[in-house]
């Protein structure tokens, strides 16, 4: 019997998804057109090096989405759907702060963790779920009757998760039964047909406009599907040519001469659909609800806590000196790969060079094999999100600055707090990261058969 693998059904998932999602929001297949186009420019003008951080293959076909749920059990479903798919939960992101507005969810994201499984298909997906306990947006009345209309909904047929389930169990399906799971997994994720509850909806919009995405209707969809594109500043120009305004600023770090680092990101507001709309008498009307949007991307190498604690410094220095962004940056973070290097403050894997001597003993440090010539640093690739960036795309997309009472305390959620919502251990980036550093530096001392620890 021939079975279909996670990585197989992860890549294949993607694809349909966004077969789906181009249909619904045409835009999409525009920005994905032209990040294709823009991604052939940079490879014919910088040849191998647009691929230093990723081949053209991966590239081209890496997408991340973004959904949104309600409840912890809701979320819980979620992660066996896409444990299925090789992906597990990494980071924990609180917006509720990093957003001025209300936009009252924490999330995570769920990705492939391996390096080889990242290869084969990267997709992840930023995954969010809205907080009713939280005074400072729903106050108790509120809560209880948006905490009831959670509870009654069913986003998932069971049929999804009894298939996830044994996909993630025997790492693998029948033609048939991924066939099955394909077709209810992407269907889950499509814009419903049925009616939306109008005054339901615009009373939790008075709130928040994310409430009303994820409360105010019985099911859920996809908000974005975001294509990666190598340079992000031409994709911005090319989108506005094209008639397409895009919001006014690019999140993430500045365009500047150095190394791309983190996550750069922009976003353009999608047209209003068409919804059905019930009114209070019971008639049902066609109205229109803007919520879904475009984004695109292009990453850059991971950073180290000491290296993201700098980012977020200088970030937040320029915000308060009101200079230039690529100036506060070219004064205050490394210009080349191995500054980043030398100061500890980006991730590499390392591997023997085939030119390197030939005789003479090697040195015992990293800094001392790449001076020689031993070793090369090839930069690993920022695999997560960043929340003000994510805070931001939420915010530039709400109809609404929605309503917050900062004067009440609000609830606290941790990563331990998820990991037990969802039963599954929610995984630290910068773990990830450091442990595919120190598997390299592992090898390199191995085949040189240095026995002291490489430095
Ligand atoms: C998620 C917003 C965050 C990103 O790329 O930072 C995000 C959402 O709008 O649901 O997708
Ligand atoms: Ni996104």
């Amino acid at each position: 019997m021939t079975t279909v693998s996670p990585w197989r059904l992860r890549a294949e998932f993607a694809r349909r998804l966004s077969d789906m999602y181009g249909h619904e929001v045409p835009a999409y297949t525009t920005l994905v057109d032209v990040s294709h186009e823009v991604n052939a420019q940079v490879l014919g003008r910088s040849g191998g090096d647009a691929e230093r951080l990723g081949s053209i293959a991966r590239v081209t076909a890496e997408r991340h989405g973004a959904i949104r749920v309600g409840t912890p059990s809701e979320l819980h479903q979620v992660a066996r759907i896409f444990g299925a798919l090789g992906m597990h939960p990494v980071g924990f992101y609180d917006l509720r702060d990093a957003a001025a507005s209300a936009v009252p969810v924490i999330s995570t994201a769920f990705r492939p963790i391996d390096t080889d499984e990242l290869a084969r298909n990267p997709f992840r997906v930023f995954t969010s779920m809205l907080t009713p306990a939280d005074p400072r947006f729903f106050d108790g009345d509120l809560r209880t009757r948006l905490e009831n209309f959670l509870a009654g909904r069913e986003l998932f047929p069971p049929e999804l998760i009894e298939l996830a389930d044994r996909a993630e169990r025997d790492r693998e399906l029948s033609t048939d039964d991924a066939e099955r799971f394909l077709e209810l997994a992407v269907g889950a994720f499509e814009l419903s047909a049925d009616p939306v509850d109008k005054a339901w909806y615009q009373e939790l919009e008075r709130v928040s406009a994310v409430a009303a995405d994820i409360g105010g209707v019985r099911s859920t969809h996809v908000n974005h599907l975001t294509p990666r594109v190598l340079d992000i500043d031409a994709l911005y120009q090319a989108m506005t040519e094209r008639g397409i305004e895009m919001i006014d600023a690019i999140q993430g770090p500045p365009r500047w001469d150095g190394p791309d680092v983190l996550l750069r990101q922009t976003s353009f507001r999608a047209l209003a659909e068409p919804r059905r709309l019930r009114l209070e008498d019971g008639s049902i009307i066609t109205g229109a609800l803007r919520v879904r949007f475009g984004e695109v991307e292009a990453r850059g190498i991971a950073l180290t806590r000491k290296g993201r604690a700098r980012y977020d410094r200088l970030v937040e220095e320029t915000d308060r000196r009101d200079v230039a962004a690529d100036r506060v940056w070219r004064e205050g973070f490394p210009a080349t790969e191995r500054g980043l290097i030398d100061e500890g403050l980006a991730w590499f894997t390392y591997h023997l060079r085939d030119d390197r001597p030939r005789h003479g003993r090697p040195p015992t440090s990293v800094a001392g094999l790449l001076d020689q010539g031993w070793i090369r640093a090839d930069p690993i690739v920022y695999e997560d999100f960043l929340p003000r960036s994510a805070a931001g795309i939420f915010q530039s997309n709400l109809s609404g600055e929605g309503t917050r009472d900062n004067s009440r305390e609000g609830v606290r959620y941790d990563r331990d707090w998820l990991a037990g919502a969802i039963d599954r251990d929610i995984h630290d980036p910068f773990a990830l990261y450091e442990r595919q550093q120190n598997a390299s530096i592992a090898d390199v001392a191995k085949a040189l058969e240095l026995t002291g620890p490489l430095r």
